[in-house]
């Protein structure tokens, strides 16, 4: 078969995943596949030889290769699909006007900029619902992650940076970079359908002014700016623009996901996944307990919920090959529950270990009057501040939107420092869940690199923080939460070179939890293509009859 045909049937079935997406939801079914339309009733113990949990990056190109190489799979995601519209016709709501859709059963929202002006103008009421944005607390950090059919992708801001080579070497000493840089980054950046913005548009246009703004004040710093390419379609965000297509990221969408313009893993490796006729998504479940039976295969107990967050079934699963993709934080939790609880006894004492922030630091400046950022502001980054190379103080910070659709003269930034701090899982009995032994002196390391930066920066332009930005008490970083939550689970520590997790067989990892706490930019691509290093491994050697 040719390449070019090849890649025509990839689209046609990728076409006919979509397709098995939006009947599912349209038909309120809770299992998705080909022939989902159908209602196929799950049996008291559903098998199949492969099972992937979550539906994140990892998982997604987990579910595509192993449907693609005829295995048939079943993948498991708590969140729910996001396919259906609300009353208002949208599937997804805006930041500015968040309801239940926006966060994962909240009675109020809790984005990470909490006030503007000291006033709690930001977060609204809303009733509990399974919404599309978590912020999962623990005592000095809290995580956001993404709930639904494509995790992460549905609520990122859609930045897809391929790290610099000398650093993910320093981070994956034992994985050949070579090998990553000339095959697997380029499928990832291939399959996720990454593009780059128009320079001539980007400079002209009145939607990224607060970028142009706080590239002039880092080169009067004499700092270097760098364009990062994306997953959101910089044509269908032009045609928003123009007035031919219908806003999105121009609409204020962005972390309660977006309704159009963004290639979210739904449109892309779910979809193509789906198409193989092998893949089957149950949406809604959330794994709980994982063990291993007497001939070796894998035991799943998983909960079904409603639309109230109450369990309405408790279901078994088992299969011979397990990949978790349930997220840094979320396969952490099983494997670390697993190993507390006894059910999967061997596994290595690095599993809950070697977890960071990415050195994530989210803070704003005030600019002068004559620096206006404009009312429009467009909710995707595409630009960042590299200061990596600066051996003494390593950050890129990505410059970020604050669109509220008023002028407001705040040039805001999240900081990805290199903090070298790590921290570990342990498992709570009293609640069945996981602690995080992150320190607030732990972020403080963050805040330290990203102050240095952002005080020369403040220097050169003579302007000053917002203090305003992060509640009532002055806050000017904003170190308590991370977006890019890394490790618990890392590679060639609690796994082998390729994800295998120690202790078992045909066990495998394949998402954020492999990273080790660090990888110096917005971490998707990093993950992607780290899973599909696995997924090419593992189908040639522990697949075979
Ligand atoms: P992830 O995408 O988190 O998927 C895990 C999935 O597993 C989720 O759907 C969970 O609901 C599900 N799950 C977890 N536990 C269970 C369980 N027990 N049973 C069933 N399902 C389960 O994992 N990164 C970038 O590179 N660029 C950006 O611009 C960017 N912006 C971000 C903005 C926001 C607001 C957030 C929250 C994150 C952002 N990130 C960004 C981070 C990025 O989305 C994240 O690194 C990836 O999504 C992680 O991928 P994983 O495959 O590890």
């Amino acid at each position: 078969m040719t390449a070019k045909l090849m890649q025509r049937q990839l689209t046609r079935r990728q076409i006919l995943g979509m397709v098995a997406l939006q009947t599912a939801a349209a038909s309120g079914l809770t299992r998705i596949g080909l022939q989902s339309a159908q209602a196929v009733e799950p049996a008291a113990v559903d098998n199949a030889p492969a099972i992937v949990v979550g539906s994140g990056y990892g998982a997604a190109v987990a579910a595509l290769r192993l449907g693609q190489a005829g295995i048939r799979t079943i993948m498991i995601e708590m969140g729910r699909l996001w396919n259906t519209p609300g009353s208002d016709g949208k599937i997804f709501c805006s930041t500015a006007a968040p309801d239940q859709r926006s966060m994962w059963f909240r009675t109020r929202t809790e984005a990470p900029l909490a006030t503007f002006l000291w006033l709690d103008v930001v977060n609204k009421d809303i009733s509990a619902y399974p919404g599309v944005l978590d912020r999962v607390r623990f005592a000095n950090m809290s995580v956001f992650v993404g709930r639904g059919v494509g995790g992460g992708s549905l609520v990122n801001g859609s930045m897809a940076v391929t790290p610099l080579k000398s650093y993910f070497a320093e981070q994956f000493p034992t994985v050949d970079a070579d090998e990553m840089y000339n095959t697997y980054f380029p499928r990832a950046n291939s399959m996720l359908g990454v593009n780059t913005i128009d320079s001539t548009w980007f400079e002209s246009t009145e939607w990224y002014q607060f970028t142009r703004v706080s590239r002039k004040h880092a080169q009067n710093t004499g700092l270097k700016t760098t364009f990062v390419p994306s997953v959101y379609d910089f044509g269908y965000m032009q045609r928003e623009a123009a007035g031919t297509a219908t806003k999105s990221a121009l609409a204020q969408e962005v972390i309660y996901g977006n309704n159009y313009g963004k290639k979210s893993l739904d449109k892309t490796y779910l979809a193509a996944a789906l198409g193989t006729g092998n893949v089957t998504i149950n949406t809604m479940e959330r794994v709980r307990a994982i063990s291993r039976a007497s001939d070796g295969t894998y035991v799943l107990t998983a909960d079904r919920i409603d639309n109230t967050g109450a369990v309405v079934e408790t279901k078994q699963y088992s299969c011979t090959y397990l990949f978790l993709g349930g997220g840094s934080v979320g396969t952490t939790e099983l494997l670390v529950r697993a190993r507390a609880t006894g059910t999967l006894p061997a596994l290595d004492a690095s599993v809950g270990g070697g977890w960071g922030t990415n050195g994530n630091v989210m803070l704003g400046r005030a600019n002068h009057l004559w620096d206006t950022v404009g009312e429009n502001q467009s909710t995707m980054p595409v630009m960042g501040i590299d200061d990596w190379a600066n051996t003494a103080n390593p950050v890129f910070a990505e410059i970020a939107p604050l669109p509220t659709g008023l002028e407001h003269w705040v040039s805001l930034y999240l900081a990805i420092t290199k903090n070298p701090q790590r921290a570990s899982f342990s498992y709570d009995s009293a609640t069945d869940g996981v602690r995080l032994g992150w320190s607030a002196a732990q972020s403080a390391v963050s805040v330290s690199m990203a102050k240095k930066l952002f005080d020369r920066i403040n220097s050169a332009n003579s302007t000053i923080y917002r203090y305003d930005l992060f509640g009532s008490s002055n806050k000017v970083f904003a170190d308590d939460f991370t977006y890019h939550p890394l490790g618990g689970c890392v590679l060639g520590k609690a796994t082998d070179n390729y994800g295998r997790v120690k202790g078992y067989s045909k066990l495998y990892v394949t998402d954020g939890s492999l990273v080790p706490g660090s990888i110096g930019v917005n971490p998707f691509v990093t993950i992607t293509a780290l899973a599909e290093r696995t997924m090419a491994r593992v189908l040639v050697e522990d697949t075979a009859p």
